[in-house]
Order: structure tokens, then sequence, then C-alpha cells
């Protein structure tokens, strides 16, 4: 707990209406989309880099804990409040600064969120790729502090691809500006890359420069049912393996589509077992000709349905579908585990039968869906309460089987609270011994996000 004079510095640090102690408004900054929990003791929502400088310089001061929080929908319990202390939510700092068309960057602040910096550049003809399925309510701070992927990352990579500086606020308190906003920089250590996806533990990012893309012309989208699992997985490597590269090839499976047809009250797939959803973007001719040609390896490859987006208004609803399959799944049991393994493309069959022995054998309901485009499978394990212990034992041997086929245990949720126990199984002691030191040198006190990533600080 903070000393009376402490939480007076705080709060004229920030000002009274940014700093917050009352009981209701620390529950709301305490959870995450894990369903995890821990209550901070003082919330404050500074506006600029210089509050943010004054406030770790002071958590150096007395030690205590600051845990940074963009809209809180991370995946990994990344802005969880493990230790206690100061929430530093970033909810204030939502400006988009500059969008400079001729250069095609866009410069923001963390807390805008990424459905609206995209639909911002898109009026203006151009294009942010980085597409996580929580976009009307996640933010682009967020994005960077875990590296989020999302479900266009099959053709145009993931939030570090784009990121071309930052400007962050080191844990004690420097301000640095990282990168360039150029397309080509190499003056010194990347440290840009360091630092996204770096959850929260190496410094508060307080601007982002992001490169972008011009529009596509066009954009074609298709949905496949299949009435087996295996020919929907073997059909997505057919479609990877055909020389077309889909901006989106994403796998459902039949729990999941039961799960979000419930829950969106809607009949998307007739009762199919695994469904297939593509999207194309180009020029015009090409993205008529690569759907032509990604329908018919579909039906070559036995599905029992294709069918083609007609309308703008019917992509959505089908992109609307797949981004409630997360929420959905609530639905059907009281918890999930939900994991982000990814393995090479060319090995997802054989990861999703490794996965089905595994829940056969735990006696578990496992779903699985996501972005098989990537070889990034979204192993879902739901169950009762009372199972937690069997469901725990599952993950780890799906962690084991992910390795074993030369994968990995997180794609894109980052490792957080969820997976620090198990980061040993992928990096061994001598890797992760490095990151420590360099957590270390950035942050001799442990004062910034303490607890996550790695199971012990030492
Ligand atoms: C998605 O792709 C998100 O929908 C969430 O990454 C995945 O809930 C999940 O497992
Ligand atoms: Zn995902």
């Amino acid at each position: 707990m903070l000393k009376p004079s402490v939480l007076k510095e705080l709060k004229s640090i920030v000002g009274p209406a940014n700093f917050s102690t009352s009981p209701e408004e620390l529950v709301v900054y305490s959870y995450d989309a894990t369903r995890k929990e821990a209550l901070p003791w003082v919330v404050v929502r500074p506006r600029t880099s210089r509050e943010i400088s004054e406030i770790l310089r002071l958590a150096n001061r007395e030690r205590f804990p600051v845990v940074p929080r963009g809209a809180g929908t991370g995946m990994s319990g990344g802005s969880i409040p493990v230790q206690g202390g100061v929430v530093l939510s970033l909810e204030r700092m939502n400006h988009i600064l500059e969008i400079d068309e001729q250069n095609f960057i866009a410069v923001v602040e963390p807390g805008v969120i990424t459905g609206d910096l995209q639909r911002e550049v898109e009026s203006r003809g151009l294009f942010y790729p980085p597409d996580p399925a929580s976009r009307m309510f996640c933010t682009l701070g967020g994005n960077v502090a875990e590296c989020a992927g999302g479900l266009r990352a099959v053709k145009y990579g993931v939030t570090k691809d784009y990121v071309l500086g930052l400007e962050v606020v080191l844990p004690t308190g420097e301000i640095i500006t990282t990168g360039a906003r150029t397309a080509k920089s190499v003056a010194g250590y990347d440290l840009t890359k360091l630092i996204v996806g770096s959850e929260g533990t190496l410094g508060v990012v307080t601007r982002i420069t992001v490169r972008l893309l011009r529009l596509p012309e066009s954009v074609r989208t298709l949905a496949a049912f299949f009435n087996e699992i295996p020919v929907a997985a073997k059909t997505a490597s057919a479609i990877m393996a055909s020389g077309v590269l889909p901006r989106a090839l994403e796998f459902v499976d039949q729990t999941a589509l039961r799960a979000v047809e419930g829950y969106l009250k809607e009949d998307l797939s007739h009762g199919a077992a695994a469904m297939l959803l593509v999207e194309v973007d180009g020029p015009a001719e090409s993205t008529s000709r690569d759907a032509d040609r990604i329908a018919e390896i579909m039906m070559q490859s036995g599905a029992a349905r294709v069918d083609r987006a007609g309308s703008d208004a019917e992509r959505e609803q089908l992109w609307k579908a797949r981004r409630a399959i997360s929420p959905a799944l609530y639905t059907i049991k009281p918890k999930k585990l939900n994991e982000d393994i990814v393995v090479p493309r060319s090995r997802i069959a054989e990861s999703l039968q490794g996965i089905a022995a595994i829940a056969e054998r735990y006696g578990l309901l496992i779903v699985n869906f996501g972005h098989a485009g990537d070889g990034n499978i979204h192993t879902n394990i739901l169950f009762d309460e009372a199972d937690l212990p069997k469901a725990e034992a599952a993950v780890k041997e799906i962690f084991a089987a992910t390795l074993r086929l030369g994968g990995s245990i997180t794609g894109e949720h980052g490792v957080g609270l969820s997976k620090a126990a198990y980061l040993p199984m992928e990096l061994g002691s001598e890797a992760i011994a490095a990151m420590k030191r360099i957590k270390h040198a950035l942050d001799p006190n442990n004062i910034l996000n303490p607890g996550k990533i790695f199971l012990n600080a030492e």
C-alpha cells in the first residue's frame, strides 16, 4: 500500500480527476479478457509522457509496481496488476496525431482504438493491415505491447511489421524515441523491435509511428463448409500451397460454429463440421481470378459447399461471426483456457489430430478455430471449474506437442501470466536468463509490470 504522501504526489502529477482509489473504479481496472483479476491500489490516467515519466520516477523512489493498461482486451493477463500497485491507464492518450499521406505514415497515441485508425486511413485510400479480432475496442498501445496479430497476418504480417518508431518512457523515467519515419534505418540497436511485444515490461509506449499501405482496390470473401475437420485442415494447406496468397484464411470447427451461431442467433453453416473463411485482395481482375481458383481448390479438396459473399454487407456478416467466436465460447462452459499455439502451416492437420487425441484422453471439450493461414490455431479448452487441473495438464501436453511439430506456444496473445510457467519449455533457461538481463538493465527495481512473462524475477 502507498503512504498518504505518495498518493498525494501521484494525484498532483495527473490531477484529481485522473486519479482514483474508489473500490468501484479499481474493479474496472482489475481484469482483462482472460477473466483473471487482481485489484490495483490506485488508478491513474496520465495525459502526457512527461506525467508518465514523473510517475515512474516516483515508483522507483518508493518501489511500487506500475502496470500499463490499454483497453483490457488482452488474452494473457498482461494488464492485470498481480502485485497490486498503480494501474497506468493510457485511455486519455487517444489521439491520431498525424496521417502523412505522402509518406504513408500515421503517428498515434497509444490509446487510439485500432478500428478507428483503420477507418480514418481508409477514408483517405490508405490501409493499416494488422487486424485483431477485437479491433473495435482494442488499442494500438495494447497491440504494440503484445505484438498483436489478427485476421490478415497471413498476407500482411503482424503489428511489429508496421511499427517504424516509438516514443517510450523507460521504467526509470527517461523519455526516448526509437526507430525513424523513413522506410529504412539501421541507426543502432533496433529498440523498436525490442519494445514491440515486450508486454509492458520494458517501457510505457506513448507515441507510435506506423507505416501504411495503399488500400487494396478490391476484396473478395469465400466461405467453404466441410463435413469433416481433417478435410478442412488439408484444404487450408492446399490453398497455401497453390500460389494464391489470401489475406485471410480462417478455420472454424464444429463446436465454435455452433457456439457463434447460437450467440448471434444465425445459421451460418447448416450443421457443417468445419468452415474455412478466405479473403483475397488486390486489383479487381486478380481478386476475381484468385477467388475462382480458391473456390476450385475448395471443391476439389472435398468442400460440401462454397459460398461467395456477394456484397459488403454479406462480407461483414461473415467477419462479424468470426470475430464473435471468442466471447461466444463462454456460452458453452463457464471456464475456458484459450491458447494461440502456432505450428508450421503444413502441419496444421497433424496438430489438430494430436489435440483431438489429448481431448479424448482427458475427457475434455477442446475447440479449435483461428488463423489457419499462419498455422496459428486458437485451441480453447472449455470446462467446468472442478476440471481446472485436468485442463491445465492438457494445456501442457498441447504445448509439448506443438513444440515437437516445430511450433511456438504463443503466436499473438503473449506470455503474460497465462504462459509464464510454460515459457521454459520453448526457450530454455539460458535464453530466459538473457531476457531477464535485458529486463534488469532497463528496470533495475522491477517496478514495471512485474510478475509477467517470467515466473520469477531473479
Ligand atoms: C481471435 O482470433 C482472438 O478471435 C481470440 O485472437 C482468440 O479467444 C481466442 O482464443
Ligand atoms: Zn487470433
